[in-house]
């Protein structure tokens, strides 16, 4: 896989998760929007962008926010393929919504087709915590390679922090592809100089 100058400024990121635990709220709160206590579920796709500067260039962030509802879940499947990477959210107040962190997690595997960067983020933090300790130590030993992040998109904290890491990966991964593809053509160049 090769990146062109350009696209590796473009990065586009897929947000999914049950429902209810925040996704909406999280984009519309990393997007600058107001935290709404009561959101309406999410019905089909909805897609926002925003600049952030990374390595001292200016990258447009898309974000795909997707509907968790069950029945509506098939909707979202062309945006896991187009995607850059994946933002999964579950809600700390919810042992359901991160009992089934390992469903999602085959859901990326199917419909993605190829290995992208991940991230995990446990969101409403500032209500009591309900998930138990050695619970989610177990889960992530299990999925070391997948990064965690807590955030609250009620107070705000720590959204910042888990969208830069994310798309820091795959600004990283699109440059060194980047650099790959121009030793190639530099080596084929040379090689037919010779
Ligand atoms: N206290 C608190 N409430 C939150 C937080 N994030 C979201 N909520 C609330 O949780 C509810 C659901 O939030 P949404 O952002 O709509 O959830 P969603 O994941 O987009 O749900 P779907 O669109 O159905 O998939 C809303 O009432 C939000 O106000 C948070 O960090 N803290
Ligand atoms: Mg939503």
């Amino acid at each position: 896989m090769s990146y062109k100058f350009q696209d590796i400024k473009k990065i586009s990121l897929i947000l999914i998760g049950e429902s209810t635990v925040g996704k909406t709220s999280l984009m519309r709160v990393y997007n600058d929007l107001k935290f709404e206590e009561s959101s309406l579920a999410t019905i089909g796709i909805e897609v926002y962008t925003k600049n952030i500067q990374i390595n001292e260039e200016v990258c447009s962030i898309k974000i795909w926010d997707t509907c968790g509802q069950e029945r509506l879940r098939a909707l979202s499947a062309n945006y896991y393929r187009k995607a850059d990477g994946v933002i999964l959210v579950y809600d700390t107040t919810s042992i359901d919504s991160f009992n089934n962190l390992d469903y999602w997690l085959k859901s990326i595997k199917f419909y993605c087709k190829r290995d992208i960067p991940i991230i995990i983020i446990g969101n409403k933090i500032d209500l009591e915590n309900k998930i138990d300790k050695e619970t989610l130590n177990d889960f992530m030993r299990a999925h070391s390679n997948i990064p965690i992040f807590n955030t609250s998109a009620k107070t705000g904290k720590g959204i910042n922090e888990a969208f830069y890491n994310i798309a820091q990966t795959i600004y990283n991964i699109k440059k060194e592809y980047e650099i790959i593809e121009l030793t190639d053509d530099k080596f084929q160049n040379d090689s037919h100089s010779c």
